[in-house]
């Protein structure tokens, strides 16, 4: 897929329009940051509706008016905009990388540009070793050392890709497969079929009587970049999209047990084999075997479970983390699913920092199938984002009473925000604005730079004011961008069992907060959860997958997830709250 390049082009070029002051640029930088949020979210392969629209179906994304569109048809017929390559004479920073190390903004990378001829992170490395930041203005020994450790934060993950970048590259890799009638069966499998976060590479099992015409289509695809070992059984290719990609054909007699196999966990893999072995069989890849060695052929992964003596496990709990001897108990969870979810309790609009109007917002809401949708927008303080005031709520809410007049309960929107926690876990709006509120998401934002103890005293505050339904993003976390800041998780899960506020599972892919092991942690608590999307667009509203994949990681049914609930008995969560 070509998203995501694209989508660092423009992403740069908001960045280097915007320092460069004039007239029309800060409106310009903004549509060019609006259009790669856009195509860097996007779950579909940009090129393919190129393909089948053309520029009038670029049009149709959230952002991308007709100049952007031509941008993106010029980038994929010739593979350059013109444009960002003269940007870039001038500016031959990687914004790229250097951006996601937090503590520098587009401002600073030039700085490093032109006082230290920083362009990438080897080079900024080079500088940090040196001690070159600390004497620079506005930088400083603690800008310094921040911007250190942020290297060594996406140093740790390199190689490793969002979940949202590599599923649905493997589900087109999966239906090039499946189209080309030269293959039985093709399944994702590997970290992918987990869901984990983070993927380190794409695994694909495939059944097929043509294994070399298999192996070349597959080498030919579109997006490989090079092909890294060609095979009959296995070949791995490099993709565009910064990964690798296994594909395996496999024997029809052990396609359950290479499924199995190559789903893993490892660590789960490890501990299966082993009860195997005390069970008298012998596990691998290629099969169960009974006593005498002998292949107990075409088993699915459920028989094969089944004869461990252990019920299904359902991929995304397959991390030895006490499933295995659940799975034996006969305990194992019906977790939560996708087609359980009946709303999304966090999402943007243009009023702040989305980039679609509640009536868009609402239309696509209604055919994802949903029966409501809440709107939360950023609070005052959270300047960047465009945040309300109190005035500016009500100015807005009463546009939503007259949408919702319109939708006749088709659909129902509740008011909500999401309204900044301050520094000393007050609240960013009047108790009475938020008290017109059907739904108020709270979440940190700013001075994180805080002691654990500080932390989890300014959120309990916050949920103690009892105005809180949910808590956004309890960890604040960003993948390979910014560490969680401390907080005691279990002490916030007491506070929210108590004053009923949800725990949100954030959907957004670079998110996922609470991610699974804190899910694990604080389920222990009689806490219920919400898992929202965070949408800032009208896609954005497709992220659910990615936190209903993480909450089911955190084992939880859908008894503990408030928005699988019909409007009716949701909305006794959201009044009961407020009468503790
Ligand atoms: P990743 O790619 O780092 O995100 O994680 P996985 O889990 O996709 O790992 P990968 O691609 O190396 O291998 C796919 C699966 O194959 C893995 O989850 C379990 C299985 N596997 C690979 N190597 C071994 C091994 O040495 N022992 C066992 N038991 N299983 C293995
Ligand atoms: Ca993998
Ligand atoms: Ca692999």
């Amino acid at each position: 897929m070509e998203n995501k390049r694209i989508s660092e082009i423009f992403e740069e070029m908001s960045n280097i329009i915007g320092i460069e002051k004039t007239s029309t640029s800060n409106f310009e930088s903004r549509a060019y940051k609006r259009a790669a949020l856009t195509i860097g979210t996007l779950q579909q392969d940009i090129s393919d509706i190129y393909k089948q629209g053309g520029i009038k179906a670029l049009m149709e994304l959230p952002g991308i008016g007709k100049g952007l569109a031509e941008k993106i048809s010029e980038y994929l017929t010739t593979g350059h905009i013109k444009e960002y390559d003269e940007l870039k004479k001038k500016y031959p920073i990687d914004f790229t990388s250097l951006l996601s190390i937090e503590g520098i903004g587009p401002k600073k990378a030039i700085e490093l540009y032109e006082k230290l001829g920083v362009t990438d992170i080897p080079t900024l490395k080079d500088a940090l070793e040196k001690h070159k930041l600390k004497d620079l203005q506005g930088f400083g020994e603690k800008s310094e050392s921040e911007i250190a450790k942020g290297v060594t934060l996406a140093e740790s993950n390199k190689g490793r890709i969002l979940l949202s970048e590599g599923l649905p590259e493997a589900e087109k890799i999966i239906s090039i497969l499946k189209g080309s009638n030269l293959v039985k069966e093709a399944v994702i499998a590997g970290s992918t079929r987990r869901m984990r976060e983070t993927l380190g590479d794409l695994d694909i099992l495939a059944l097929s009587d043509n294994k070399t015409e298999v192996m070349d289509l597959f080498s030919k695809m579109a997006d490989v970049t090079s092909i890294i070992v060609k095979g009959p059984t296995k070949t791995t290719v490099a993709l565009n999209i910064g990964t690798t990609c296994d594909l395996r054909v496999i024997d029809p007699d052990s396609f359950g047990a290479a499924l199995q196999y190559f789903t893993g966990s490892r660590d789960h893999n490890i501990k299966v084999r082993t009860i195997a072995v005390r069970k008298g069989y012998k596990l691998n890849e290629y099969g169960l075997f009974g006593r005498s060695d002998q292949l107990i052929s075409k088993l699915n992964e459920k028989d094969i479970y089944e004869k461990l003596g252990m019920s299904y496990i359902p991929p995304e709990m397959r991390e030895n983390r006490g499933e295995i001897e659940l799975a034996e108990k006969g305990q194992i969870p019906d977790l939560l699913e996708l087609k359980d979810i009946k709303g999304d309790l966090h999402t943007h609009t243009k009023e702040t920092d989305g980039i679609n109007t509640m009536e868009q917002m609402a239309d696509y809401a209604m055919r994802k199938g949903y029966e409501y949708i809440a709107t939360t927008n950023h609070t005052k303080s959270l300047k960047v984002a465009h945040g309300m005031d109190d005035k500016q709520f009500e100015e807005y809410f009463s546009k939503v009473d007259e949408l919702n007049d319109r939708l006749k309960g088709k659909l129902t929107i509740l008011k909500g925000a999401e309204v900044d926690i301050l520094k000393d876990g007050s609240l960013d709006l009047l108790d009475k604005t938020l008290e017109s509120m059907d739904c108020v998401v709270a979440a940190v934002h700013s001075s994180t730079n805080m002691t654990e103890e500080q932390m989890t005293s300014r959120i309990v505050k916050a949920i103690g004011s009892n105005q809180v339904n949910v808590l956004a993003h309890p960890t604040g976390r960003l993948i390979n961008e910014r560490e969680p800041y401390p907080v005691n998780l279990p002490k916030v899960a007491e506070a929210c069992a108590d004053m009923r506020t949800m725990l949100e599972i954030n959907a957004s892919p670079q998110r996922l907060d609470l991610n699974d092991t804190n899910i694990l942690l604080t389920s222990k608590y009689p806490v219920i959860y919400s898992v929202n999307t965070d949408a800032h667009s009208t896609i954005h509203m497709d992220f659910m997958r990615y936190g209903v994949g993480t909450a089911r990681r955190g084992w939880l049914t859908k008894e503990r997830v408030a928005n699988s609930l019909p409007l009716n008995k949701l909305r006794e969560i959201l009044k009961k709250q407020k009468n503790v």
